[in-house]
């Protein structure tokens, strides 16, 4: 199985250098790290490393610091490129535990897209300020009761486990967000392809080594994403995906079937992608069809 693990990177040149011989210790798996010139030289480390570990190591390097998102959405199109069975991704900054990685391959055998979710049964968070365990927390809740997300607890992971196929159908070009928002919008995506997602418990671990980049914008682009996708002129991957998507959601609401899905709690509250809620539970299949 040859996986290829995305590493967004904007000065974590500690955080790097000891990231990449841990994902290296694992068989399968290949890293391209994507620095935003991290004036650290974060992107020089990269560098060397892909000499060092030739073939396992790839780095791009972007010319200006644009957001999370914008680099993920360069490092999937380059990740396509090279035909891996798997593509993963993961922060910099040891927050994500590198060991979590091979559950998530394998719970990708039988579903599209597998969030390592820290907000089911197994799930962690460790030295997680109490500001940013309610920032996230809230934002999950909101963008729940807004767009619904087919009743996945962890909507803003940024640990996940890709086929390929999927990201080939997310339409890479039209996607809006330059930031964290990301998360949430390629997982609307994906279920709006109907695709199968998965959630398998993860540790989520506070950085030792330098600082967060969150901040107000990145805050504000997540606030307003959720109404963006309401949109009716929000781009869809495609029109058919799309139209399908919806009526399959009318069906879980009116409980018709779904399998897969643990039960149908809420009300149907409109269209897109909203209506299908779960009973919170530990990990399961979203089969919405
Ligand atoms: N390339 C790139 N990476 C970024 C950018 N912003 C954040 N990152 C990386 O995204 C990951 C998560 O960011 P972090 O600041 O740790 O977010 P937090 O854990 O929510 O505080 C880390 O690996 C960061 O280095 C950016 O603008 N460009
Ligand atoms: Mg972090």
């Amino acid at each position: 199985m040859d996986t290829v693990v995305l590493v967004p990177t904007y000065n974590e040149r500690d955080n790097l250098a000891a990231l990449v011989p841990r994902i290296l210790a694992l068989t399968g798996f290949r890293i391209l790290v994507l620095d935003d010139a991290s004036p650290d030289g974060t992107g020089e480390l990269a560098s060397r490393l892909s000499r060092q570990y030739e073939g396992r190591v790839h780095v791009i390097h972007r010319p200006r610091k644009e957001g999370l998102g914008r680099a993920y959405v360069d490092g999937m199109r380059h990740a396509l490129e090279q035909r891996p069975d798997l593509v993963c991704q993961m922060d910099a900054d040891g927050s994500h535990d590198v060991d979590d990685l091979p559950r998530l391959v394998a719970a990708a055998r039988d579903c599209d897209l597998v969030i390592g979710s820290r907000y089911v049964d197994g799930g962690a968070l460790v030295n997680w300020p109490w500001h940013r365990r309610a920032l996230s927390r809230t934002a999950n809740a909101y963008i729940r009761a807004v767009v619904g997300m087919g009743g996945v607890h962890d909507c803003t992971s940024g640990m996940r486990c890709w086929k390929p196929s999927t990201i080939a159908r997310l339409s890479l070009d039209t996607l809006t967000s330059h930031g964290y928002a990301f998360q949430v919008e390629t997982l609307y995506r994906t279920l709006a392809l109907r695709c199968r997602v998965r959630e398998v418990p993860i540790t989520f671990t506070e950085r030792q080594r330098g600082s967060s980049k969150m901040d107000a914008r990145v805050m504000l682009e997540s606030f307003a994403l959720p109404w963006r996708l309401q949109k009716p002129a929000y781009a869809q991957p495609n029109e058919r995906d799309q139209r399908h998507a919806t009526s399959v959601y009318d069906r879980a609401a009116a409980g018709l079937s779904t399998a897969g899905a643990v039960g149908v709690r809420s009300a149907h509250r409109g269209g897109g992608l909203r209506g299908l809620d779960t009973p919170a539970q530990g990990k399961r299949n979203i089969r919405p069809t």
